[in-house]
Parts: structure tokens; sequence; C-alpha cells
């Protein structure tokens, strides 16, 4: 476009940014792929991702906080790392109560299920389940950190309801999403119409659209699991772990172990190069370490959705019929060729010297 004068209005800078898609253009766009009321939706995830810009700020302060010691009253290793946690949750708790759209919120740092107060007449439609901070043992070492979030529709009839009456299995999930705090910060969400990722641009403040349609590699070549556990394993996973580590030039083994110890990391890493990831029962944890209703159930929504497979060595998390808020479930999440072996080890259908 030309000004009278002759001058060009259109900066080279403007005519990119009209490239980007933001977090918001994007939802607005797909509302369609929504089978519920998509504004609803649509605040309900820019609230997320408000909340997890603001959680964001706070992580990359973390460092300074320990180096400055800023106010007198923090002292700094585990009290920073247990600050973060409680300020994260209390920012996604703020944030989701202020929309009117959630009526029932379970965090992983508090017990008791938050009931939100409606906004107006109407009470909230959705229940919001998360982990505000999973993987906070890695703050005060500079290592990704990530929230973790999952979406419910509240069934119809139950204006005032108790988390037991509106826990569902993971397969009922309306959304559900990570973001990870890392050396980019991202956020990735599915409404059950394939994943797609955001990276946040700082210096605009807003998430764009940077991994679109993600999709998991049906094989891989890197685990993911905690391998000082091996001696409290199921004999199968002994044997499934040795198999991946022997040279076999045609299967590409030996596979790599990456275990970063941040749920979020260690999947994010393997939805996009493919792999595994493992947390199974051992002894310490016998119903294992991950969180079913905040932690398996929205990654596996994820893998599942990018064409990848999630199970607890049985059964799909995503079919596993909740108890309560708070329990556990073994995980074995990634690649589908990678979890469709490691059942094979778990069920005695494949063997190999342990
Ligand atoms: P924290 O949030 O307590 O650090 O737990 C993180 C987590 O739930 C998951 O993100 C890790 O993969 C897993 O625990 C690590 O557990 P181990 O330290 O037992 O390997």
């Amino acid at each position: 476009m030309i000004e009278e004068t002759g001058r060009r209005l259109e900066e080279p800078a403007r005519h990119w940014s009209r490239k980007l898609r933001t977090l918001e253009q994007f939802v607005i766009e797909r509302q369609g792929d929504f089978r519920h009321e998509a504004g609803e939706l649509t605040r309900l995830l820019y609230d997320i991702s408000l909340a997890a810009k603001v959680v964001n700020r706070d992580v990359n302060k973390a460092g300074l906080v320990d180096i400055l010691g800023v106010t007198d009253d923090q002292n700094v290793h585990g009290e920073v790392q247990k600050t973060l946690d409680i300020l994260a949750h209390n920012e996604f708790v703020h944030a989701l109560s202020r929309g009117g759209e959630v009526c029932l919120i379970g965090s992983e740092e508090q017990e008791e299920a938050i009931r939100v107060e409606p906004n107006g007449a109407v009470p909230g439609k959705y229940l919001v389940l998360l982990d505000p901070l999973d993987g906070s043992s890695n703050i005060d070492v500079n290592v990704s950190i990530g929230t973790i979030f999952s979406v419910y529709r509240v069934p119809d009839g139950l204006p005032d309801p108790t988390m037991d009456q509106v826990l569902q299995v993971g397969a009922d999930q309306v959304a559900a999403g990570y973001v990870i705090y890392g050396s980019s910060t991202m956020l990735v969400y599915s409404t059950g119409r394939g994943v797609n990722g955001f990276t946040l641009d700082p210096s605009i403040g807003e998430f764009i659209l940077s991994h679109p349609d993600l999709k998991i590699p049906q094989r891989g070549v890197i685990y993911s699991i905690n391998e000082g556990n091996y001696n409290s394993w199921e004999i199968g996973l002994k044997k499934y772990i040795k198999w991946l580590q022997v040279e076999d030039a045609a299967t590409n083994r030996p596979y790599t172990a990456r275990y970063i110890g941040s749920l979020v990391a260690d999947f994010h890493r393997n939805l996009l190069k493919g792999g595994i990831y493992i947390y199974p029962a051992n002894a310490r944890n016998p119903d294992g370490k991950i969180r079913l209703m905040y932690e398996a159930n929205p990654m596996a929504f994820i893998v599942e959705q990018a064409g990848g497979m999630a199970t607890n060595g049985h059964d799909p998390i995503l079919e596993i019929e909740p108890t309560s808020l708070h329990q556990c479930t073994p995980i074995y999440i990634g690649s589908v060729d990678m979890v469709t072996r490691v059942k094979r080890f778990l069920s005695g259908a494949q063997d190999f010297p342990a």
C-alpha cells in the first residue's frame, strides 16, 4: 500500500507478522473442531496460556532469586522450589477461576478439590485437573520443568458436583496439554483433533504456532526410565531394557537412554524424536509414581492424538477407571512400535536374558 506522498506503509516486519498465528487466533479458527460450546473452551485455553506466561516469568526469575536472595523471607534452595510449586498452583487456580467456565479444579498441590464459585447465574461446565509444576525437583538445577492440564466436561444435571461424581476415564477428556518451560517455552495441546505446539515469543508475549499437527514417529531409539530402580522391576521389563541395549544393526540397537526426571521434558523430546517413557511399578512405588488424572491421562490423550500409544503395561491408560483424584499408575508411553514391544515382554510373549 502506498500513501499519497508515495511513502510505503508496509514495512517488512509488519508483513512478516502477518504470517504468525497466535494461540488465540488458532483456537478461534479451530473452534469448529470442538464438540461443545466453542467460546467456553477458547476462554479456558486463553486462561491457561495466560497463567503459563506468568509461571514462565517466575520460573525464569528463579535463578535470580537464588543468586540475589531477593527477599528477606525467601531462603534459597528447597524454599525457592516450594515457593514456585505453590506460586504456579495459585496462578493457574486464579486464572481458571476468573472466566466462569470451570466449576471444579483438582491440583497436585492440594489434597481436596477446589470448588470455583459461579461467575454469574450459570455454574461452570468444566473440570480442570492439573500438575502446576511437574518435575519441580529440577528447578534449582536449571533443568526443564512443565505444567500438565486435563479438561473434562461435567455431565449435565450436576450443577454443584463433587470430585468423586465427575472423575471420568481419560478417553472422555475434551482437551489436554502441557507447557514446557525449557530453552524456549512451549504450549502443546489437543482437543481431540490432532496436536499442535506453540512457542512463546517473549518479545511480543504471545504463543506462536510453531509445531502444527504434531505426529510422533512410529518407532524411535530413545528410552527414558529411571534405571536406578532396575532391581525392583518386574522381570519382563528387565528383559526389555536388556534387549534394548544389545547391539543389532538391523533394529538400530543399542537404543539411547535419555532421562531428565521431568515427565514433561522427557515426553516432549520423545514426542518430537520418537521414543518411550516408562515409569513402572517398583518397590518404593507399587502403583508407579505418575498420577493418573493429571499426568498420565493428559499425556496419553496427546500421544494418541499424535499417533502414539500409552498403557499401564496391560490396558490403555485412557481406559483406566479412576477411583480418586491423586491415584498413581504405571505408565509406558510413546512410539507405537516401542510400546507394543514392551507389552510383548511384559506379557511373556517375547523373551530375552535379563
Ligand atoms: P517431581 O515433580 O516431584 O519432581 O516429580 C516428577 C515426576 O513425577 C515426573 O515428572 C518424573 O519423570 C518422575 O517424577 C521422576 O521420578 P524419579 O525421580 O523417581 O525418577
